[in-house]
């Protein structure tokens, strides 16, 4: 502290003179105060700079004498004998600010005609430096009482969202605790309805097994008579063909028939009639029934309109069936003799008469056809599914275990959803439990709240313990910049920094990520967002739950 100097008025003319000349003199080199401080020094370390000793070097390299303290030459190497001049370049110069804050400025800044301490200290020479110590003392005053009442009311509200975020977490354990209590009465429920379910569902599989058996039988009876009516049709047919009934087509025989007419042009080749006969000059019934008939056949259902011809065949195509060169193939060009109507009937061939009064056989490959379809969409084993489709086909006493076996499945699905209901929202309360909302839960209020920041491009989203985003202005979708990560504040302070990463991935670069700065507010918003680096963010956050607890008379300036 500065002491004022006073002269006593009963000091004598020359006395006066003679001391205003020591004054002046010792004023430069001291501060005059109640023990002649040197100038540049505190008066905390007076005691080394005694007027009435030599003077040791700081550092205790060297031993001079007192007079060569601040007289501006520079004799210490740490520059300790020189505080009030600027002669050491290592020297510095202690303010003393009375008003303001005290502290040290380098040596070259005194009297360098730039007033650098608030209290002009620094400059003895030609500058004259007003004193805005006062001044700086009551902004910084000011300045520290808002920070203290900011503190002071942050703090406040920070015991107010700790206490809520114990409230909350509280309540979620309690959630919890009725969930698991529901969980079980629900399990036990589920495993009760799934021993109804297996109960019922025993009788029914075993009626289902009977009709399965009678499925499987007629399917049996079905397939076997398919077999025979194609063996009759193939048989039937070589009978047709075979016109001089010896047991053998021949190429001559085969080129009567004008269905083997491949290219269409009218008549039936000797290289047309060698391919139904296996390039051979003659087929034997057993090979006719073997595979002459399978490459028969095809042209047999062309010309009965089963296969779409080319375009440019259509014409000929809209003939009728069988035909024969024009003419339908007819009984009398085969010996079918001991075939009556009712037997052709009975294969599934069609016994027609042409315009002439003539017999024409049309065998059954169309409605062969369509009962292969239809057996198809029969094939199969017996399961529930077909029960449901086909019900009218079991008997009562089948049908009321089915229905009373379907109620049961409705029912056990119906306890199984509740169970799988409830324990997913076990999980999503567990990963809110699991939330690390700080030591006494301050942070818990945030959960659930988002905040908004803009600038001029884009509108920034934080969802604190959720996730960070950035929304275009001018339009687009939202960009995700991370999800909740953890805390990452230094080791001493960890809640005061928040961590987002996982975002989307930056073009070229890495995954987007947010990390959110929390400072101490008295409300809960966020104030700034940048982008320091390419696809990494910086939030700016404020929260009454970053403020720490005040000390007390707090009041250092
Ligand atoms: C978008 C925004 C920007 C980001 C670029 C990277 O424009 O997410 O913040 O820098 O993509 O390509």
């Amino acid at each position: 502290m500065l002491t004022s100097f006073s002269i006593s008025p009963c000091m004598g003319k020359v006395n006066s003179l003679s001391f205003l000349f020591v004054f002046s003199v010792l004023s430069n080199r001291f501060v005059i105060s109640d023990n002649l401080t040197p100038r540049g020094v505190p008066l905390s370390r007076a005691a080394l700079y005694d007027p009435q000793k030599d003077f040791s070097c700081l550092d205790g390299s060297k031993l001079i004498p007192f007079s060569m303290v601040n007289d501006d030459y520079c004799d210490c190497p740490d520059g300790s004998d020189e505080p009030g001049t600027s002669a050491c370049s290592r020297g510095s110069f202690f303010c003393q600010n009375a008003g303001f804050v005290a502290g040290y400025i380098p040596s070259s800044r005194v009297n360098d005609h730039i007033c650098d301490c608030c209290d002009g200290s620094d400059e003895s020479g030609t500058v004259q430096c007003s004193n805005t110590c006062d001044e700086l003392g009551r902004a910084a005053r000011e300045e520290g009482e808002r920070l203290a009442k900011l503190l002071k009311d942050g703090y406040q509200k920070r015991v107010e969202m700790a206490s809520s975020g114990k409230e909350f977490r509280k309540s979620k354990d309690e959630e919890k605790a009725k969930l698991e209590v529901e969980r079980q009465r629900l399990e036990i429920i589920k495993t009760e309805k799934e021993r109804i379910k297996e109960e019922v569902e025993a009788p029914e599989k075993e009626a289902l097994e009977r009709y399965r058996l009678i499925e499987e039988e007629k399917q049996k009876l079905l397939n076997a008579a398919e077999e025979a009516k194609a063996a009759s049709e193939a048989e039937n047919m070589f009978i047709l063909l075979d016109s001089n009934g010896d047991g053998k087509l021949t190429k001559d025989e085969i080129k009567t028939r004008q269905t083997f007419d491949k290219n269409k042009d009218g008549e039936v080749s000797d290289d047309e009639a060698l391919f139904f006969l296996n390039m051979e000059e003659e087929m034997s019934k057993e090979d006719f029934l073997t595979t002459g008939w399978m490459m028969a056949k095809p042209f047999f259902l062309m010309d009965q309109g089963m296969f779409q011809p080319p375009i440019e065949d259509q014409e000929e195509e809209q003939e009728p069936s069988l035909m024969s060169g024009g003419q339908p193939i007819t009984v009398t060009e085969a010996p079918l003799k001991e075939l009556t109507e009712e037997e052709i009937q009975a294969q599934g061939d069609h016994v027609s008469y042409n315009a002439a009064g003539e017999k024409e056989i049309i065998p059954g490959v169309v409605e062969e056809q369509e009962e292969e379809e239809e057996l198809y969409e029969e094939d199969g084993p017996a399961s529930v599914e077909d029960v449901k489709v086909e019900e009218s086909k079991y008997d009562e006493a089948t049908q009321q275990l089915i229905d009373a076996a379907e109620k049961a499945r409705s029912e056990f699905n119906e306890a199984d959803k509740s169970v799988r209901d409830i324990v997913h929202q076990l999980e999503e309360l567990n990963d809110v439990l699991n939330l690390d909302f700080g030591d006494d839960e301050r942070f818990a209020p945030l959960h659930g709240q988002c905040f908004d920041f803009e600038d001029r491009e884009y509108v920034y989203t934080l969802c604190p313990f959720k996730s960070a985003t950035q929304k275009p202005r001018n339009g687009g979708g939202e960009v995700n910049l991370g999800k909740w990560g953890s805390w990452t504040g230094p080791e001493d302070n960890k809640y005061t920094e928040m961590f987002y990463d996982r975002g989307q991935n930056c073009w070229n670069g890495p995954n987007r990520s947010a990390r959110v700065k929390i400072a101490c507010g008295t409300e809960n918003r966020l104030t700034g967002v940048s982008e320091p680096s390419r696809c990494e963010y910086q939030y700016e956050y404020i929260s009454p739950a970053a403020c720490s607890q005040p000390h007390h008379g707090h009041d250092e300036l």
